[in-house]
């Protein structure tokens, strides 16, 4: 146990931030070497589980093919080249070396469900049971007392060198008292900064996590907040109402491979899955770039799969990669299914992407980004703090009459 330990330890030593853009073969050299030796470290801790993912695979008929073809993918998501490929799949085998406590804070567990709900288990949710959860409310058999307890004694045992994952918002009115958690009645934020405090790493799954959410929506009576906000910590956010399952394990995958942060935009989201607009990478896109619209639905122009901007799509203001890995094991996402994308991974988009069915165009949004408003952010984070080719949506004809914000 005490090697395992020391093992742990040295391999949460950060060795800074990776940035992950960089073509040259050098820096692919170097991060080889560097990964293989992660790996290396990764094999010499004991495995936690008796059945390897190997045989869990088998067991669920999804045969060494399938799993590569998934690894491959997985190495493409992380924008890795492909002879990165036997490395990402060593990394998921070895899932289970890497302690994990998920908390569950103020929020409707759809991002747990987003994994786990698949008729058939996919090879993201069988990693997912692969890992090494020590603590997670939904998914434990343990309740009450017992439960509180072994989440106190996971905290002890992996102190310092697990890896903390929170689903929701925290209260922080009365008090912090609008949430309690468990036969203590400890509040939620008492038990998130308690549970940060000796995490080797924090990701916040979910948009309430990231930024609040639902619950932190105006008038916000419980005056939730994100994680990062109510325990002042470095935390990753992997928003989404809920995040796509690909990129809850890729979050996962990635700090297996790498053991430090991943390169992040403005939001401390990662880059490998944020780093583009919905609306680069969608299906519909050349009819937006068209001209061609669903007016109304149902009606013609969406039996004929056009765009869906008129409609309320807020693809063009939002950063996320359902457009490109979808969510169910890529068998849909919401703009495939006929219904615009809602702008769920940005921060406040209850709040300030307008209302659902409805599109932003002219309309001014001036509280936020310091008073920019949404349209002149799509461009702002689209061109500027992205760098991302110059497509901002200001070009395309259609929406031509964007208004710039009033004084
Ligand atoms: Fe929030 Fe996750 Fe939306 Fe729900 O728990 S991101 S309300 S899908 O589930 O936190
Ligand atoms: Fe797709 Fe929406 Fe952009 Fe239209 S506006 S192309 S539906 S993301
Ligand atoms: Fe959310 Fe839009 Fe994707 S609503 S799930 S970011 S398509």
């Amino acid at each position: 146990m005490e090697k395992r330990r020391e093992l742990l330890t040295s391999m949460f030593k950060s060795n800074g931030v990776n940035t992950g853009i960089n073509n040259d073969d050098k820096y692919y050299k170097q991060l080889k070497i560097d990964l293989d030796n992660r790996i290396e470290q990764l094999e010499k801790l004991p495995a936690m589980h008796d059945v390897s993912l190997k045989e869990s695979l088998k067991e669920k008929g999804i045969d060494r093919r399938d799993f590569m073809k998934w690894a491959t993918a997985a190495c493409a998501m992380l924008s890795l080249p492909g002879s990165f490929t036997p490395l990402v799949a060593k990394a998921a085998e070895l899932a289970d070396r890497l302690p994990i406590i998920w908390l569950h804070m103020a929020e409707c567990t759809g991002c747990s469900e987003s994994l786990l709900r698949s008729e058939n288990p996919s090879i993201d949710s069988l990693i997912f049971d692969h890992i090494s959860l020590e603590y997670h409310e939904t998914l434990m058999t343990a309740s009450g007392w017992q439960a509180e307890q072994n989440l106190e004694n996971a905290m002890e045992k992996y102190k310092g060198r697990y890896v903390l994952m929170v689903e929701g918002a925290i209260p922080m009115n009365n008090h912090g008292e609008f949430l309690t958690i468990g036969g203590h009645g400890k509040k939620g934020v008492d038990r998130a900064n308690e549970a940060a405090s000796d995490a080797a790493a924090i990701f916040a799954i979910g948009t309430c996590s990231s930024f609040g959410g639902v619950q932190a929506a105006s008038p916000n009576p419980t005056g939730a907040v994100s994680m990062s906000e109510a325990t002042g910590k470095t935390v990753i956010n992997v928003p989404g109402c809920p995040p796509s399952e690909k990129n809850i394990v890729g979050t996962l995958l990635h700090f297996l491979l790498y053991g430090t942060l991943p390169a992040l935009d403005a939001y401390n989201r990662p880059l490998w899955a944020y780093k583009r607009r919905v609306h680069d990478l969608c299906e519909r896109r050349g009819h937006f770039d068209a001209g061609e619209f669903v007016e109304q639905f149902g009606d013609d122009g969406a039996k004929e799969g056009y765009c869906l901007y008129k409609v309320g799509c807020k693809g063009p203001y939002t950063f996320n990669n359902c457009s490109k890995n979808k969510f169910n094991q890529g068998t849909s996402w919401p703009v495939q299914a006929g219904f615009g994308c809602m702008g769920c991974s940005e921060p406040d988009f209850w709040d300030t992407m307008g209302v659902v069915g409805e599109p932003l165009k002219d309309r001014l949004y001036q509280t936020t980004f310091g008073g920019l408003g949404a349209d002149a952010t799509a461009d702002k984070i689209g061109i500027g703090l992205l760098t991302l080719t110059a497509v901002g949506i200001a070009a395309h004809a259609t929406i031509a009459a964007i208004k710039p914000p009033k004084e």
